[in-house]
């Protein structure tokens, strides 16, 4: 899978690439990711990148022009399954869209910045829209990493059999149980006897009802979807 993400503070994203999950699926090769800096796609001397919003109102608005010479560019030498652009006023990114985005070959992630980027950009080039969350962050650069991070792990091979996507959290709708390793009894707290039984069929029974208890608990609206 190639990812190229267009943005403003390439700097700001490109840790996460460079460390645990995401750097062992880049060496593996079964990840590619590049970053555009829009500034190098910006008119004139000054290489504007942004302006003041038509009808007035606070914060700068991405313009049109250096957005579509990027993304025109990178068209030129690939055909893309996805245009994505990071903004909170979107559908928030769940485990269904991760796993669907998994399966692509070639995704362009904009990240917006300011007030945004100009509505003709989504209009013409945008093909997904997505949000993190009920909350506003100052640019979709952070937010762009989480989705690549949600992405990435789910392409077959990153991830070993031990650490496997399947029995995430959400993948089947239910949070995780409740997990323990050793010591066995810390400070007169036990772990559940069930756990050191050796019964595998019934540690995943109590694995399922205790993920079901704490969804109903904490996130009842899981159980409403599908
Ligand atoms: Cl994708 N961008 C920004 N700026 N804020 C957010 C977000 C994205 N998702 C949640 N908050």
């Amino acid at each position: 899978m190639r990812i190229d993400i267009i943005t403003v503070e390439p700097e700001l994203i490109r840790s996460p690439f460079e460390n645990s999950m995401m750097k062992r699926a880049i060496e593996k090769k079964l990840a590619e990711v590049h970053f555009h800096n829009l500034r190098e796609y910006g008119l004139g001397n000054y290489r504007q990148v942004d302006d003041y919003q038509f009808g007035g109102g606070a914060g700068m608005v991405l313009m049109i022009q250096p957005i579509a010479k990027c993304i025109e560019k990178l068209q030129l030498e690939r055909q893309y399954d996805e245009i994505i652009y990071m903004t909170p006023d979107a559908k928030t990114l769940n485990q269904a869209t991760a796993n669907s985005l998994s399966l692509k070959k070639n995704i362009i992630i904009l990240t917006g910045h300011y007030k945004g980027v100009d509505q003709r950009v989504r209009d013409k080039y945008i093909t997904k829209e997505i949000s993190i969350g009920d909350y506003v962050l100052t640019g979709g650069e952070l937010a762009a990493a989480v989705l690549c991070d949600a992405v990435i792990r789910l392409i077959p091979g990153v991830l070993g059999d031990e650490t496997s996507a399947l029995t995430d959290s959400f993948q089947d709708n239910l949070l995780s149980p409740p997990v323990y390793t050793r010591p066995s009894e810390y400070d007169n707290m036990k772990v559940p006897d069930i756990l050191l039984s050796g019964n595998f069929p019934k540690i995943e029974e109590w694995r399922a009802d205790k993920a079901y208890e704490r969804t109903k608990k904490i996130r009842p609206d899981l159980l409403d979807e599908s």
